[in-house]
């Protein structure tokens, strides 16, 4: 007989049926576990909410269930329609007796890994390689759909706050015919008879939209990535909070942005139930420190490390100051502010609206010792713009379509880019692979 779903429920919603007295009901799974206890065999199915205990009785329940029930191994999926009965002893505090079971599918054996909750802790530090290999099981297990919710609901969290700050969603074009963070790190693609790449992320086309006079815009973006790292922090497609803000006065109001978005998300994790599954606790500064480039350079200086001026902060250094912000100000997130100009992109507006200033407006947002975000004040000024372009070795042929939107009116504005996988494998202490659901990276390109 052909069953119909429709009336499906949830192992989550089946507490409202125990004392009803509609007590029937039909639940669709997995087969997590099966037990036999001869006279006594108990099913545990498991569902995207939970689990529930199916109980089998010799004497109540029919032979053809019983016969149906040898035959599933782990991991099949059935159906089972029947009667919800409380009982103190069983794991959720309620069973189910069943008039109904169904085989949809039948897993076969062995399994590559095993997604079982008693096998979560012991696999978490397994073979990550084994794990994305065999993805759609290791996502059934309950601490890693855990981090999928989370990372739902971040997202959610985010994109209200921004909306409730007057931020207009958008979808820039991933396919694009230049260069957005500089020249060497981009895919490029067959489009028809012209050259194209991958974008690296929204940055000119948010910036285009100021010039249309859309004021705010954010996309929940993804950026592609060609780069060669291979390393626990970096992945070739990534996705990002990026947002584009007009008529700023300095970065300082960028910041301000940032500063409300992740204290949102961070609180919106804090008081979750997956960052309970996941035993991690979650602290949200009441303010992110603001120290400039020479300011760290400082600190690491006292720390006896020496870097050259204009030199980049590297992996090691960012964790030493992640350290050193914690210690003095209690803080696990701060900006680096005022970069030299010279090691930011062409779009970054020099400190003083002068070429040859020697800082600029740009910063990054550090948590925990990595970068999750950079953004800054733009450029704003077609004069200047050009010549940022060319001091960066850029065409500015290239970059027609966009500088076009400078000569027409364009306000001052400024904006940034925040790594949502960044975000979560700094708050969660984990790898960046394990954030995100079919990681690319310089090995991976299947899954
Ligand atoms: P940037 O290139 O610094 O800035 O990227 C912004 C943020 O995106 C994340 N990110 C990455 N995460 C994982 N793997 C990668 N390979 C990777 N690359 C970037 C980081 C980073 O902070 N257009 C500017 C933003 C702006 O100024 O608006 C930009 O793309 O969290």
């Amino acid at each position: 007989m052909q069953i119909s779903f429709k009336d499906r429920v949830y192992t989550s919603q089946l507490k409202n049926f125990v004392n009803s007295e509609n007590n029937e009901v039909l639940i669709a799974g997995w087969v997590q576990e099966t037990r036999d206890l001869g006279n006594l065999k108990f099913i545990i199915l498991r569902d995207r909410e939970g689990t529930a205990q199916i109980c089998m009785k010799k004497k109540i329940t029919g032979d053809e269930i019983l016969n149906k029930v040898k035959e599933l191994t782990k991991e099949s999926v059935i159906s089972v329609r029947g009667n919800l009965s409380a009982n103190p002893k069983a794991p959720n505090g309620y069973e189910i007796f069943p008039n109904e079971l169904n085989i949809i599918s039948i897993a076969n054996v062995p399994l590559p890994l095993d997604p079982s909750e008693k096998a979560v802790k012991a696999d978490v530090t397994a073979n990550i390689d084994t794990r994305l290999d065999n993805r759609f099981l290791d996502l059934r297990k309950k601490d890693v759909t855990a981090i999928f919710r989370l990372r739902n609901n971040i997202i959610n969290a985010g994109r209200k706050f921004l909306r409730d700050n007057k931020f207009i969603e958008i979808n820039s074009p991933k396919i694009i015919a230049s260069a957005s963070e500089g020249g060497t790190e981009l895919f490029p693609i067959a489009y028809f008879d012209k050259e194209a790449f991958l974008a690296q992320s929204p940055q000119l086309y948010k910036q285009m939209l100021m010039a249309a006079g859309f004021d705010r815009v954010f996309e929940t973006a993804t950026y592609f990535r060609a780069e060669s790292h291979d390393t626990t922090r970096h992945l070739n497609e990534i996705t990002a909070f990026d947002c584009e803000m007009s008529f700023v006065d300095t970065e300082n109001d960028v910041m301000d942005v940032i500063e409300g978005l992740m204290k949102t998300i961070l609180s919106e994790a804090r008081d979750s139930e997956e960052v309970k599954i996941l035993n991690k606790e979650i602290s949200i500064p009441e303010k992110f420190p603001r120290l400039s480039y020479d300011e760290c350079l400082q600190y690491l200086n006292e720390k006896g490390i020496t870097i050259e001026w204009g030199g980049d902060i590297d992996t090691k250094c960012e964790r030493v100051l992640g350290e050193i912000v914690k210690d003095k100000f209690g803080s696990e997130l701060f900006f680096i502010t005022k970069y030299p100009l010279k090691i930011k992109p062409f779009y970054t507006a020099p400190e003083n609206f002068d070429a040859d200033d020697k800082y600029s407006r740009a910063f990054d947002l550090e948590y925990k010792g990595v970068e999750i975000s950079s953004g800054g004040q733009r450029v704003h000024i077609y004069d200047l713009l050009a010549e940022r372009i060319k001091r960066c070795n850029l065409n500015p042929e290239n970059f027609k379509f966009y500088l076009d939107a400078f000569k027409y009116g364009m306000p001052p504005h400024g904006g940034f880019g925040l790594g949502i996988e960044r975000i979560l494998m700094r708050m969660l202490d984990v790898t960046v692979r394990e954030v995100i659901l079919f990681p690319r990276d310089r090995h991976r390109l299947t899954p």
